[in-house]
């Protein structure tokens, strides 16, 4: 074995510990999160990444649509929600939707990320017919729709339970469930930036029913505003239980808090060093969850890149259009072309393979793009 020099000894303990495949502690995590040596950190997390996923750096082709901003919520930390008299707000009708679904390049998409505010009159009908649409439309296309607070919400209006809610929206065409929402479990953290949304009990319950349903979802956490180091590290050990009960996470992705045009501008931005270490940490602590994406959005494209050697094994994706991140200030381009992704990837030395939303392989041919996914694209 080639021998380590870390800047940190103190670290070396924990080389063994991931030597040896051995569940990280809580204060191994805070250990990883107060550490100078983010070298060392990145070094372990790519031992980890390495040891699940190999070479590969996953991509997938993917279309971003969010139907309204419109948000009862008013949460802190979020510039993309707007008031219902908000004369800038929108709220596409089902042709919009189904339409600005095809919109785009001409490559064959394999999933729609859907994601919206917590409209005040939009019923649950409303959001079935929307995925109803966009399976006749697109029958190849996967839904990954609602965060688990949207269904919280759904749930509320409608007066059904969540597992009703979830059963009614996995009829209606959802194959899976995206993973914001989550921030900052820590109730302390979870009153000031987002105090009229579930709370991070009814989060982890929610992503419960779903998994029991046979529906995977993804796993977030924002970070970069008001958490402290162990309330990041209370929230990645929360969902490493969960994973042990339900296996139902796909991907965890770190969300760095963007600022701008929220309640919070005062706050600045995260730095490289912050967003690369939590890609490493969160890959050394989630040592059940099965991959961690780069959202290159909202990290840059270059840190996303280089984080491909910290942990990272996924980079998200064509995209399209994009709202949320950059209603809060992101300068990052709206989309990303296939062949752009490919170039970040092989130059960062992974080799890529593009993915559907369940981390199966998608072939691609030199024959002319489906029919089904492209009736209106081409
Ligand atoms: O839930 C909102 C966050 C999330 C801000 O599952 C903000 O594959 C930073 O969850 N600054 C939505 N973050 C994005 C999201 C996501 C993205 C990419 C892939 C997947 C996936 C999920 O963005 C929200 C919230 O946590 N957010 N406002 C802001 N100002």
């Amino acid at each position: 074995m080639i021998p380590i020099q870390f800047e940190d000894q103190t670290l070396v303990p924990l080389l063994d510990k991931v030597r040896d495949g051995e569940r990280l502690s809580f204060d191994d995590g805070l250990h990883l999160y107060r550490t100078k040596d983010l070298l060392a950190v990145g070094y372990l997390a790519n031992l980890v990444r390495e040891r699940l996923q190999g070479n590969v750096t996953w991509f997938n082709v993917n279309r971003h649509i969010n139907p309204t901003d419109v948000c009862v919520a008013s949460c802190r930390l979020c510039a993309f929600g707007k008031g219902v008299r908000d004369a800038s707000a929108y709220t596409m009708t089902h042709e919009e939707v189904w339409h600005r679904a095809g919109m785009g390049w001409s490559e064959a998409i394999t999933e729609f990320h859907i994601v919206a505010g917590l409209h005040p009159t939009l019923t649950l009908d409303w959001y079935c017919e929307m995925l109803r649409g966009l399976k006749e439309r697109y029958p190849s296309v996967h839904l990954k729709a609602f965060t688990m607070v949207e269904i919280g919400y759904f749930a509320q209006r409608a007066k059904l339970s969540v597992r009703q809610v979830l059963q009614k929206l996995k009829d209606a065409g959802m194959d899976s469930l995206p993973g914001g929402g989550a921030e900052v479990f820590h109730p302390r953290v979870r009153r000031i930036i987002c105090d009229h949304k579930l709370t991070g009990e009814e989060w982890i319950e929610t992503a419960r029913t779903a998994h029991e349903l046979g529906l995977h979802s993804n796993c977030t956490m924002l970070y970069g505003h008001l958490e402290t180091e162990e309330d990041r590290v209370d929230h990645l050990v929360r969902l490493r239980e969960l994973q042990d009960a339900t296996k139902g996470f796909q991907t965890f992705i770190p969300l760095a808090f963007h600022p701008e045009n929220t309640a919070l501008h005062h706050l600045p931005r995260t730095s490289g060093f912050m967003d690369l270490r939590n890609i490493a940490v969160s890959r050394l602590m989630l040592d059940n969850v099965p991959h961690i994406k780069a959202y290159w959005v909202m990290m840059t494209p270059q840190i996303a890149q280089i984080a491909q050697r910290f942990g990272a094994d996924d980079l998200d994706g064509t995209i399209i259009e994009e709202r949320i991140y950059h209603d809060a200030g992101a300068t990052t381009a709206q989309g990303m072309r296939r062949q752009d992704l490919l170039r970040l990837i092989r130059e960062a030395g992974r080799d890529p393979v593009e993915r559907d939303t369940l981390y199966r392989p998608v072939e691609r041919t030199d024959e002319p793009p489906r029919r089904d996914a492209l009736t209106v694209l081409v």
